[in-house]
């Protein structure tokens, strides 16, 4: 699994790279599954509030599952997926780790959009090209039910961001609007994009829930400072990649494919 030129020279000048069918049906199948279990579990939370940051909104939902990887063994084996590594470490160059995942989901009709935003506004990492974001459409993603929109090149620009008062923990900025684009893809489709890119979703106008799973990786020269040899990081490529080992204390690399069965009986 190789980028083409033509999406290597998108990444380069426009700060992201569409790939639109990443993964399998099977695959996405159990995804979903693994999905399926957080809502039976109470995994996922309302993180949607009523204007002043604080109060959850019993009308609007963004429900969010952020880091899953404490709770999931199936998603923490996505990290590891052969597609996956190839494909970062065209981006980003190795060795990387990874960094963070989050499931947003949004139920038909009610949910909300996440508000324009740079990665890189939280994670303050010094050069934000060394860092790479992947959403993935676990559903048809599209603009009536609030697919992922972008402002290309806008890895170039700064944003201030400040507290976005529909949710309970997020920050928000302003963009300019008239140069965004939705990224429309099918489920198992993904969009890999610059820690600078401003980026947001949309409400979900349609009856079905539409759900997006969002992984980050980074260049591991580029860790901060106060992190650098801790586990809080995994070690996916290079001399530190111990295929989960040092991390997980048990090997993860090549269990993507059993995962997936297991998920699916
Ligand atoms: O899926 C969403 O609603 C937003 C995803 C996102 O903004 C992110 O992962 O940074």
């Amino acid at each position: 699994m190789a980028f083409t030129q033509e999406q290597i020279d998108c990444f380069r000048k426009w700060g992201y790279a569409v790939v639109p069918d990443l993964f399998t049906s099977r695959e996405v199948r159990a995804m979903r599954g693994e999905l399926d279990r957080f809502k039976r579990d109470g995994l996922l939370r309302n993180v949607a509030t009523d204007g002043d940051g604080q109060t959850h909104s019993q009308t609007q939902i963004n429900l969010q599952i952020c880091p899953i990887t404490p709770k999931s063994a199936f998603y923490r084996a996505l990290h590891f997926h052969p597609k996956v590594i190839a494909l970062v470490e065209q981006l980003i160059g190795s060795p990387f780790v990874f960094y963070l995942d989050q499931i947003f989901l949004k139920p038909g009709k009610q949910g909300i959009g996440t508000d324009w935003h740079q990665d890189n506004a939280y994670f303050k990492v010094s050069d934000p090209a060394k860092g790479v974001g992947m959403w993935v459409a676990l559903h048809d993603a599209n603009i009536a039910n609030g697919t992922l929109h972008i402002v290309p090149g806008s890895h170039r620009e700064k944003y201030t961001h400040d507290r976005d008062p529909n949710s309970d923990h997020h920050i928000h900025c302003t963009v300019p609007e008239e140069r965004a684009i939705p990224i429309e893809l099918p489920a198992g489709g993904a969009v890999f994009f610059n820690f600078g890119i401003a980026h947001s979703t949309h409400a979900n106008t349609t009856d079905r829930e539409r759900a997006g799973l969002a992984l980050h990786f980074l260049n591991t020269d580029h860790i901060p400072e106060n992190a650098r040899g801790t586990r809080r990081y995994t070690h996916l490529t290079g001399p530190l990649a111990t295929g989960g080992k040092r991390e997980y204390g048990l090997c993860v690399a090549n269990t993507w494919f059993d995962e997936v069965d297991r998920v699916l009986v």
